[in-house]
């Protein structure tokens, strides 16, 4: 007697797409990378929150971290630009085309060492993107000289001790009026998805500095950017769950111990204080944890700082909401007329 096996549903998000359709080719990093678990989870949130990948756009620089937009969405635009440039990059697309929902991926030298300008001027705009930092302390691609952001007294591979001060992106991306800072840890699954989900429903630019070892030149003893040194220092700040616009918020809590924080498209973050006295929308006493922190060698993770009230940099141009590229002629190319005065008025 014959029987047919009928294969289990596929499973599939509110758009009717599977998982397979959130995916990008498959990784050339190292296997073990840090890199390789935040594109994972790139493409677990989009597609849980059933954001349709042909209306975004991802940004990188250069690095092994900037390969890795490659390896998710692959459905979606993508510009992999120059070293230490994707915000321009990013900036013009995004003006151009306001509907596009944009992330970048970058590396602690694209944006600390060579980007740093670059990413001053794109926290100082409040562009509305993910910014994702994949931070190992290294130049993983160029094999593994320190970056700006290694701590003092960390080692290489070879011995080479670290004597520079680092950058922590968070507090800078703070003092320059970021309005989502958040840092996390590539191996923490379930708090950088939480965080990426609420980046998405952002309102500006979300910063994630993502501790992200490089197990080929900076996961030794010495390193401080390594899986062993964050399972010792990690100092999770709060458990952080995300409800999306479209689901019913069923669990209730009660009030003074959750922060509720109402996203811009009608999703809510809740967060839930753990160990310390820590307020996700006290900008200054973020800045003095930071500090405090980086002095007992603690790498503090969760919601840093969110704002959902200051304008993007979109709203402050006041553009129109069509594509660039959607306008009739009559509209982006000046009449003879205009073309004259203009030209009269530098005789
Ligand atoms: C203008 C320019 N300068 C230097 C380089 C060489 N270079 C390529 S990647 C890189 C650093 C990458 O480090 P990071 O951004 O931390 O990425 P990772 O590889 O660690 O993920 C450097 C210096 C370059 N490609 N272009
Ligand atoms: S060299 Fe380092 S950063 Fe680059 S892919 Fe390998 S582990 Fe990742
Ligand atoms: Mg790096």
């Amino acid at each position: 007697m014959s029987s047919t096996v009928t294969p289990p549903p596929r499973k599939m998000n509110r758009l009717g797409l599977e998982v397979l359709q959130y995916k990008g080719s498959k990784t050339t990093l190292c296997a073990g990378c840090g890199h390789n678990s935040v594109s994972e989870r790139i493409v677990e949130c989009f597609y849980e929150l059933g954001v349709n990948p042909y209306t975004v756009a991802k940004f990188s620089g250069i690095g092994c971290s900037s390969k890795s937009p490659a390896y998710f969405l692959g459905l979606s635009h993508g510009f992999n630009s120059v070293h230490g440039r994707m915000p321009s990059i990013a900036t013009g697309a995004l003006l151009a085309n306001a509907t596009l929902l944009g992330i970048g991926v970058t590396g602690d030298g694209d944006t600390a060492s060579i980007g740093i300008g670059q990413f001053m001027h794109l926290v100082r705009r409040n562009l509305p993107m993910i910014y994702v930092i994949e931070n190992n302390g290294v130049y993983g691609l160029t094999k593994g000289q320190f970056s700006a952001t290694a701590d003092v007294g960390s080692t290489l591979k070879t011995g080479v001790h670290n004597e520079l001060p680092p950058f922590d992106c968070c507090a800078l991306a703070l003092k320059w009026g970021a309005t989502f800072v958040a840092r996390s840890f590539s191996g923490d699954k379930r708090q950088l998805q939480a965080i990426l989900k609420a980046a998405i429903a952002h309102h500006g630019l979300s910063v994630i500095d993502v501790i992200s070892p490089c197990v080929t030149f900076n996961d030794h003893e010495g390193s401080t950017k390594s899986y062993a040194y964050m399972k010792e220092h990690e100092e999770v700040l709060q458990e952080l769950d995300f409800v999306p616009a479209f689901e019913d918020i069923t669990v209730e809590i009660p009030e003074g111990e959750v922060l509720d924080v109402q996203m811009h498209d009608g999703s809510h973050l809740r967060i839930r204080k753990l160990h310390r006295d820590f307020n996700p929308t006290d900008r200054l006493a973020t800045l003095a944890a930071l500090e405090d922190a980086e002095a007992k060698e603690e790498v503090l993770t969760g919601v840093l700082y969110v704002n959902t009230s200051k304008p993007t940099f979109l709203e402050l141009l006041n553009l129109g909401d069509a594509p660039i590229a959607t306008l009739p002629e009559s509209k982006v190319r000046p009449p003879k007329a205009a073309l004259d005065e203009a030209m009269d008025e530098l005789r």
